[in-house]
């Protein structure tokens, strides 16, 4: 029997227990499927009785102007991430100017939906302010500034942030650290300290290494797991593994990913896969669609195969508003509705993992 997730209240209120998402994913248990109202059938609902979150990434600006994106991030998920807005250029984009209006919307729609919230990121070397990147500060005034934007993004958020993705992206595919800003001026010893700063911010908060192409076992997750084993030797506070899980139809689907899960999971880890999309070759049809649904179940089911996988993102959920067409040139319709809202093979595939998960096929 897998664990029951621990589930940490967004905001104080008591009454984000009782949110619609949680009362209705049990109310009709003794029900036949049929007479189960949409709300229940939702993949959050039927998450919950598999003791995962299943969660989307949010675009801010379709939630605020899409009525329809809006109805579904709230009714189709138990737990949301920010796509964009608590990243570092978003948050601070002057220095010492703080920003965190379009971040609490979010918190404040979790709050009012009954849904967790993963804070994204802390540590990332990509959208970075300018006034950070082009200041040419020393060692010390740069451990300084990273210090001070992980204790004060922590200490904002604190007690409505259920898992930190604290550091984001910090290997290479061949398992050597990523030449970035932090590992040049700062050396490889930034990890761990992110991870001290913002678990001294708020130490309820679940924090994570994440990173992409960590799927299966290769040179990539192994270097990853190296050094989560080597921290946790040294005691420093990282509590669990994103797998960010984007995909391409292109290649073979991760198989082994439940294998490579265990490893983390036998270390005493949480995991969960974070930003799951699968991409395909443009136009999309319906053999395409197939292998799609085949991608998001291979993801799927690593997780649920795994004790301590607390819970399966998406990277948005619909093809209207994807980062994929933008990023690889005549590739897209990553996602699990159409620009339409119209539910693809994928969203069966995940649909029927869950009740097979749950006990209830
Ligand atoms: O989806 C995000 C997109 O809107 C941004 O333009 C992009 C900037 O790099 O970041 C995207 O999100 C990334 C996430 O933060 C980290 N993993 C890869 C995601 C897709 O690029």
């Amino acid at each position: 029997m897998r664990k029951p997730i621990k589930a940490v209240l967004v905001g104080t209120a008591a009454a984000a227990l009782l949110a619609p998402c949680t009362i209705n994913a049990f109310a009709h248990e003794d029900h036949g499927r049929g007479s189960r109202d949409a709300q229940a059938d939702t993949l959050g609902a039927l998450g919950l009785r598999a003791d995962v979150r299943i969660g989307t990434a949010v675009d801010m600006a379709a939630l605020a102007d899409d009525e329809p994106y809006r109805a579904k991030a709230a009714s189709e998920f138990s737990s949301v991430t920010p796509e964009n807005v608590m990243k570092w250029e978003v948050v601070e984009p002057n220095r010492g100017q703080y920003d965190w209006k379009e971040a609490d919307k979010l918190v404040d729609f979790a709050r009012v939906n009954g849904q967790l919230v993963r804070g994204h990121t802390l540590l990332w070397h990509n959208q970075l302010p300018a006034w950070l990147t082009t200041g040419d500060f020393t060692a010390d005034e740069l451990r300084a500034i990273l210090r001070k934007h992980i204790t004060d993004e922590a200490r904002h958020f604190k007690g409505r942030i259920w898992q930190w993705d604290v550091v984001n992206e910090v290997f290479n595919d061949d398992g050597t650290l990523r030449d970035s800003i932090w590992l040049q001026k700062l050396g490889p010893g930034y990890i761990a300290d992110a991870f001290r700063w913002a678990h001294a911010a708020d130490p309820k908060a679940k924090l994570f290494i994440n990173d992409y192409n960590i799927e299966g076992v290769n040179a990539k997750s192994t270097a990853l797991y190296n050094l989560v084993v080597k921290l946790r030797k040294q005691r420093v506070p990282i509590d669990g593994v994103g797998i960010q899980g984007h995909l391409s139809v292109q290649y073979n689907a991760p198989h082994d990913i439940a294998e490579n899960m265990k490893r983390f999971d036998d270390l005493g880890l949480e995991t969960a896969i974070t930003e799951a999309d699968v991409r395909v070759p443009m136009p999309s049809d319906s053999t395409k669609q197939e292998a799609q649904a085949e991608g998001y179940d291979v993801l799927l089911r690593g997780c649920l195969l795994t004790r301590k996988c607390t819970d399966f993102t998406v990277w948005g959920f619909t093809d209207k508003y994807s980062w994929v067409p933008d990023t690889f040139e005549g590739e897209g319709a990553a996602n699990l509705f159409d620009e339409d809202y119209k539910a693809k093979p994928a969203y069966s595939a995940l649909r029927d993992d869950l009740l097979l998960a749950a006990g209830r096929n």
